[in-house]
């Protein structure tokens, strides 16, 4: 035993002693000889955190059918904050207060659900920033914007022209756009939206729609540039290139045996799907030369007033397309194994590393033989106007025998590259100029993506690797046939990968992503202050509560202090009325949030944070005396925090 481990191991000791029912092994660390509980003990000192401390990066998992995103602390796994996005929370009222209900309006109407796959933070200069986290709605097309200084969702905007947006959000290194793609490709209609048809009718009228979202550098607001529409492709994941790549963006694609023209390809490349590589400054350009077309178009976007906190809905009209027959340049195809997952461009953006869920080899391309061939024409056909290059002339080289099932690849900061592989189960280490697989770790179980802090980025932080896996099976106590999904934290500093820690996840964690903490701590808001507080129906002081009645609306101002509501006696209300209870927090001091429920009412409850107001909305079905009360243990008066409200029969 090094004696440098002796400090971690006696610190370790007392750490798992009850807990991991492994003091025996500790009690004599110098004569400590079983690899499992060595090996065990000194993983839990590396993940440790102790009592009072801080991690050392936030880490962001999407919650894949919870719509939400998870935030929790690394390496300790420690659950910090769930932050609704697209579905309702009845914990802090997401999605039930009026304010934050026109936060899920779409044009199929209010959807308060949404399964979300890629969370991706804004990024200055290739590395992440710490000011936003995009993440994409796969069911109901949308991509969100979460503001990192509160944690909220700040911004909703719908995605018109497309079906399920899986290939989404990836910025660019200056987070001038964020791209997104459907993944499935639709017909659209000359008039905008998407067209009834035979579905036969694949060939002819079926186009995916990628979406270039420019991003305001000062708000972070965000807006549909323009869309290019592509015919006859469904798209799956992409990623930006960086650094002399930078101007790229890079996209799987399956199913292209639908393709118009694949036919004429001929049956050798039948084993082949594409990688699309489109230039977004050129096609940027080509939109503003005039090449985009506006056509009708009918979506939501949908923003969180920093004023007043209230959500403003806003109906969108039309949408400006560029179609890639019109721009010679702007887009090419790369051949790439059958049925590609993840695209995943290299620190340096030189290489492009397409996994192939089905495919034998990692294929690796060079972005400068990929320019080469560019400026050759060295086509090997055109698919509806678009070139597609050699495989071979773009290619920098093969990964062998990776393993099996390879889905998506991150980067360390030292030339490395560590690839999922959902079918064998297990995460590759591999050197990225050489291609050589040089380690090999099991994960429990079948995972799919993977995250390095970074690792997405120009700035990888090679210290840990989160493997998120699909299945869990024995990994926890049973807790029936539902299983909490499970992730992974492997270290990678070394040359060998060790597996650190397990913990259990909400939903189904897709992607995640990781950043320094203090990237995001230092800017963090800790509580809202009254006097900025421009919400219309806001009470700063007791002495303005409340109740005003307009036709069968009631309008309860109200304020919320430690350690009363008032007005806490409400008389009037007849069944059938909208009664809004409008209500301030006053308190002025960072985690003092107070809560507000009805009896019997439809919309859960508020969560109302210090300086806010929220308005709860309830519509009395029963006459009778109903109790409300502050849902949040707030002072030993918590449960003063109470009233009445007396209904009557109309
Ligand atoms: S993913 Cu969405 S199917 Cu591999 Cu990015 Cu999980
Ligand atoms: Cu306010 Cu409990």
């Amino acid at each position: 035993m090094k004696t440098s481990n002796k400090i971690s191991l006696t610190l370790a000791c007392a750490i798992l002693a009850g807990s991991l029912a492994l003091s025996t092994g500790c009690r004599n660390t110098e004569s400590t000889t079983g690899a499992a509980i060595g090996s065990d003990t000194e993983a839990a000192a590396k993940v440790f955190v102790a009592p009072g401390k801080h991690d050392e990066y936030y880490s962001f998992l999407s919650g894949g059918f919870n719509g939400q995103v998870d935030v929790y602390g690394l390496p300790s796994g420690r659950l910090l904050k769930v932050i609704p996005v697209f579905s309702q929370n009845p914990e802090n009222g997401y999605g039930y207060s009026e304010e934050s209900k026109p936060m899920l309006n779409t044009s199929f109407g209010f959807i308060p659900w949404d399964d979300l796959h890629h969370p991706k933070l804004s990024r200055t200069n290739g590395k992440p920033d710490g000011r936003f986290l995009f993440v994409n709605g796969n069911n109901t097309p949308r991509i969100a914007r979460i503001d990192l200084k509160t944690f909220e969702t700040a911004e909703i905007i719908e995605i018109p022209n497309s079906a399920g947006q899986h290939c989404s959000p990836y910025p660019t290194d200056n987070t001038e756009y964020v791209v997104a793609g459907t993944r499935f490709a639709v017909p659209i209609a000359d008039g905008g939206g998407i067209e009834d048809v035979p579905l036969d009718t694949y060939k002819d009228k079926f186009r995916a729609s990628l979406s270039f979202i420019k991003v305001d550098q000062a708000s972070g607001e965000m807006n549909i540039d323009f869309q290019i529409l592509v015919p006859g492709f469904d798209f799956d994941l992409a990623n930006g290139g960086k650094g002399p790549s930078a101007d790229w963006m890079f996209f799987t694609s399956y199913n292209t045996e639908k393709a118009g023209t694949m036919k004429e390809i001929g049956a050798s490349q039948n084993d082949k799907d594409y990688l699309a590589a489109i230039n977004w400054k050129k096609a940027a350009e080509y939109a503003a030369q005039g090449k985009a077309r506006e056509i009708p178009a009918n979506y939501y976007h949908n923003k969180l007033d920093h004023k007043t906190h209230i959500v403003n809905s806003t109906q969108k009209k039309t949408v400006r397309v560029l179609l890639p027959e019109d721009c010679p340049g702007m887009m090419f195809l790369i051949p790439v194994p059958k049925s590609p997952h993840g695209v995943d461009v290299d620190p340096t953006g030189e290489n492009i590393v397409v996994s192939g869920k089905l495919a034998a080899v990692i294929p690796v391309h060079s972005y400068t033989n990929m320019i080469k061939a560019i400026e050759d024409k060295a086509y090997e056909t055109t698919i509806n106007g678009i070139p597609v290059l050699k495989y071979e002339s773009v290619l920098a080289g093969e990964v062998q025998k990776p393993g099996l099932g390879p889905l998506h690849t991150e980067f360390d900061a030292k030339g490395n590259a560590y690839t999922s592989m959902f079918v064998s189960s297990e995460v590759v280490k591999w050197n990225v100029k050489s291609r050589q697989v040089l380690d090999r770790i099991p994960v429990y179980y079948s995972i799919g993506h993977l995250m390095i802090p970074g690792g997405d980025t120009q700035n990888p932080d090679g210290k840990y690797l989160l493997a998120m896996n699909k299945i869990t099976k024995d990994r926890y106590l049973p807790t029936g046939p539902e299983l909490a999904q499970s992730a992974q934290l492997i270290d990678i500093s070394g040359e060998k990968m060790k597996l650190l820690l397990d913990f259990p996840t909400f939903g189904e964690p897709h992607y995640a992503q990781a950043i320094k903490a203090d990237m995001v701590s230092k800017n963090s808001t800790k509580f809202y202050r009254l006097d900025e507080n421009e919400h219309p129906y806001a009470t700063k002081k007791e002495a303005d509560a409340r109740v005003e009645r307009k036709g069968n609306e009631v309008h309860v101002y109200m304020t919320a202090i430690r350690s009363h509501l008032a007005p806490d006696n409400i008389e009037g209300i007849k069944v059938g009325d909208e009664v809004y209870f409008h209500v301030t927090n006053l308190e002025q001091d960072w985690d003092v949030p107070h809560g507000f429920a009805v009896m019997g009412n439809q919309n859960a409850e508020l969560l109302i944070m210090p300086g806010e107001t929220k308005t709860l909305k309830w519509v009395p079905t029963k006459k009778g005396v109903t109790p409300f009360y502050c849902t949040d243990f707030c002072s030993a008066l918590h449960q003063e925090m109470q009233g009445y409200a007396r209904v009557s029969e109309k």
